[in-house]
């Protein structure tokens, strides 16, 4: 099999471990090469931090785009992560248009929200730019609070009625075209995990739930699954590597780490991830 090339659209949080400082470390783990077009360089991630330092980048992308269509460059996948701002949203759709082909796969993690609020820093407006970027990819992985502003629904906290989450990830499906995997699924306190909605079929992906709450986990969720995609495991078979394997980092984190945003130790995990996708 040829090795798959990924190409990770997030920005750079220097600290705190998210977006491209964990896509980056866990694709190369999965054996993916990994090409980075980085959206914003910022001292720490936007949440729990205060003061952060933002370098927009988004005049860098199009160009960037420019010259690798220029060089034939392209991707199996395309997975795009946190974007600083409605215009950015914008740029990297037109961005994939670009260097897309038919067969590549796009993924699009609509990180902008949980709990309820949008992150830090974006306007009220920006889940209709997000949701033009979901309405061009294959594969969006929103958690409740996403996928609730993306179709207007109302959010609830856990636990769930199944009734609701299916009315939820089945919206999300048909607004966007796109197989929806719905993460932060949960129906009793004992388990946790993911819903995946794919050609009008619901399933689940759950886990023991550890009790505990860190930064960037969807980030790490999200980078598994796309390893274990381009592993070619079924939708259903990634959605629950990622499961297991954020359910690890986040009980090896708990061990030694209680500070919450500064995320969790993935790195402690990867061999056991190695080890289910041999
Ligand atoms: O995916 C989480 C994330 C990534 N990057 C930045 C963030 C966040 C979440 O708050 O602030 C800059």
């Amino acid at each position: 099999m040829s090795q798959k090339r990924v190409v990770a659209i997030h920005d750079i949080s220097c600290f705190g471990k998210c977006s491209l400082t964990v896509a980056l470390p866990i694709l190369s783990a999965c054996g993916a090469e990994c090409a980075v077009i980085p959206t914003a360089v910022l001292s720490t991630h936007t949440g729990g931090f205060s003061g952060f330092t933002f370098r927009d980048l988004t005049e860098d992308i199009l160009p960037v785009a420019s010259h690798w269509r220029s060089e034939g460059i392209t991707a199996d996948v395309f997975y795009t992560g946190y974007l600083g701002s409605n215009k950015q949203a914008e740029i990297v759709k037109r961005t994939i248009e670009m260097l897309r082909t038919s067969a590549s796969l796009v993924i699009v993690d609509p990180a902008m929200a949980d709990f309820g609020k949008l992150y830090t820093g974006f306007s009220d407006d920006f889940p209709l730019a997000m949701l033009s970027l979901c309405q061009c990819a294959e594969i969006i992985v929103p958690n409740i609070t996403e996928a609730c502003m993306l179709t207007g629904m109302e959010y609830k906290e856990g636990p769930y009625s199944e009734e609701y989450i299916e009315i939820l990830i089945r919206r999300t499906a048909d607004l966007t075209g796109a197989s929806v995997v719905l993460t932060g699924v949960c129906f009793d306190d004992r388990r946790i995990g993911a819903a995946i909605c794919e050609k009008g079929d619901i399933k689940y992906a759950l886990t023991r739930r550890i009790p505990a709450v860190y930064h960037g986990t969807g980030d790490v969720f999200a980078s598994a699954m796309t390893g274990a995609l381009i592993n070619d495991r079924s939708l259903q078979a990634a959605v629950q590597i990622a499961v297991n394997f954020t359910r690890e980092c986040i009980e090896k984190t708990l061990e030694e780490n209680p500070e919450r945003e500064y995320g969790v130790n993935f790195e402690s995990a990867i061999p056991e991830l190695f080890k289910v996708l041999e």
